[in-house]
């Protein structure tokens, strides 16, 4: 568990489009240039019934068939990130969800090619965090 109160996790992926364009060190280079910490890290491919389940509340959206499509269209390198306020600071390095209206510098600015394919994906809060953590990685991998 994070040592204090304002210690967080999160779980980052560097999603198909950054792994087919060989983008994941830049990525993870990034997180680590931003003082996140990296506590654990793993490379797979999502089954169709794994990446609707990560994304079971956007089932609703219309985009959701096509965004499991994308999800499962090759291999993710899933990690789960520490450090102070660790939600908050991987979403803005990340930058906004449409990659066109990114902040200059962020990682959908400089990787993202649109709006599903935006190179990465970051929880949205602390429920999120803790559920999507849990998702990919077991208490075993996490005690480092
Ligand atoms: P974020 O990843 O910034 O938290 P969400 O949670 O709204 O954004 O969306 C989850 C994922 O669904 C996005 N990362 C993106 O791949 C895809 N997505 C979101 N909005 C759209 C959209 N309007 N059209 C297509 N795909 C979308």
């Amino acid at each position: 568990m994070p040592a204090s109160s304002a210690m967080e996790q999160t779980l980052a992926i560097c999603k198909p489009d950054s792994v087919k364009r060989n983008l994941v060190g830049q990525i993870l280079g990034q997180i680590e240039a931003s003082g996140l910490q990296i506590k654990a890290l793993k490379r797979l491919t999502l089954t169709r019934r794994q990446a609707e389940a990560f994304y079971d509340v956007h089932k609703e959206r219309p985009f959701f068939s096509s965004l499991c499509d994308y999800m499962t269209s090759g291999p993710v390198v899933v990690a789960a990130l520490e450090g102070e306020r660790a939600i908050e600071r991987w979403r803005e390095l990340m930058g906004a969800t449409d990659p066109a209206k990114a902040a200059e510098g962020t990682i959908r600015k400089k990787f993202g090619q649109n709006i599903e394919q935006n190179a990465v994906h970051g929880s949205d809060a602390k429920e999120t965090a803790a559920r999507e953590i849990a998702f990919f990685f077991s208490g075993i991998e996490l005690a480092g």
